[in-house]
């Protein structure tokens, strides 16, 4: 029952029929093709709205869910330093879920019906926020690996035809980027210490990398938005294209760390120029989505409580925003 698609709003779309229609969704496709941003006010097929919907909401909850394992080491991060930086990043993941919940609004749902569809049980988010942080390495593990697996999915999201998001992406992927640096300086601190704090710096890698990659969604072959998707340019990069580019890049920062990929497959194909790996266990990826991970029942009760403790302070900007609104009436 938890994290399934946005079935409220998901029923068929109908197809254009009619020349006028046929005609209308061709010019949009002319100006996608063109690289002509859609605006909010520009007309579009339903299918393109409602696959923005999906995907815009899925990233914003990801954002507000990704706060929950991170937000469990604030009182026990290692020093006054670590934790202010920790604070820092877990409000920059909340701004990054309104930014989008915004981008989203544009389309039409409210803030609050997205919101109650996450609360529900009805709205997917990513897989990789239903795994316990289990040590503090696992927050260096975090930055490093979930926020550059983040960063690398979400560059070519800053250019996608639909403007709000695209604009949204700029300043998240900025933001990304520092996160993904306090996670690597973290690892690094690590790796460089104690033999135990080498062995929680190994223990995290190992626990967070495959999920990791799960991150970038199923196989090309089985992702069954990647076509439309990108022919309408909401997606540049297919899933499998940017894990690649994921392990390319994380390969040499782990050798950097002197840590060990958990993965006997991988080595350097010097004919396709990139490394091969293993294969990943797409069972468990199915199994997180479905509301069978580790922390799924977890992450979101603490969400509904977190909403409910919240209500005071809706209910209060609501009534300051009545109050002001009859004061400029008057
Ligand atoms: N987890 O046809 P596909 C972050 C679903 S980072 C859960 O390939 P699509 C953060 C998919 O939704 C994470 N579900 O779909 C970092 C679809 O199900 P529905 C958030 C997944 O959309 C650090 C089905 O599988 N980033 O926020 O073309 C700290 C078939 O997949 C996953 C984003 O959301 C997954 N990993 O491609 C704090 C980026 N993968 O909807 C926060 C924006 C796939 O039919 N999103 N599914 O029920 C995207 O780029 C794309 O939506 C995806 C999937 C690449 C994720």
């Amino acid at each position: 029952m938890y994290t399934q698609g946005l079935d409220g709003q998901i029923g068929p779309v109908r197809e254009a029929e009619t020349a006028e229609e046929k005609a209308r969704e061709a010019a949009f496709q002319a100006k996608i093709d063109a690289e002509i941003r859609i605006e909010p006010s520009d007309w579009m097929p339903e299918g393109y709205r409602r696959t923005l919907i999906r995907q815009i909401s899925q990233h914003a909850h990801s954002e507000i869910v990704g706060m929950l394992p991170e937000g469990n080491w604030v009182t026990r991060a290692p020093t006054l330093r670590r934790k202010a930086i920790l604070l820092a990043k877990i409000q920059d993941e909340a701004g990054h879920g309104l930014y989008l919940y915004s981008a989203c609004e544009t389309l039409g749902p409210t803030r609050a019906e997205l919101v109650e569809q996450l609360l529900a049980g009805r709205a997917k988010y990513s897989s990789i926020f239903n795994y316990p942080t289990l040590t503090w390495a696992d927050i260096g593990a975090i930055g490093w690996l979930v926020d550059g697996a983040a960063i690398m999915n979400q560059v070519p999201l800053q250019r996608c035809s639909y403007g709000p998001y695209a604009r949204a992406m700029v300043r998240i992927c900025k933001e990304e980027s520092f996160h993904q640096r306090q996670g690597y300086e973290i690892m690094m601190a690590l790796a460089n210490g104690t033999a135990e704090q080498r062995r929680m710096a190994q223990d995290a890698l190992d626990r967070w990398w495959w999920p990791a990659l799960m991150m970038f969604g199923p196989p090309d072959k089985d992702s069954v938005h990647s076509a439309q998707s990108m022919k309408w340019k909401i997606k540049r990069v297919s899933n499998d294209e940017l894990r690649q580019r994921f392990v390319d890049v994380t390969v040499p920062q782990a050798e950097r760390l002197g840590l060990t990929i958990p993965d006997p497959h991988l080595r350097w194909n010097s004919e396709r120029g990139h490394y091969d790996f293993g294969e990943i266990d797409w069972e468990e990826f199915h199994r997180v989505i479905a509301g069978n991970g580790p922390c799924n029942r977890e992450r979101l009760e603490q969400r509904r409580r977190a909403h409910a403790e919240g209500a005071w302070v809706r209910e209060a900007a609501a009534a300051y925003a009545e109050k002001r609104a009859r004061r400029r009436a008057a």
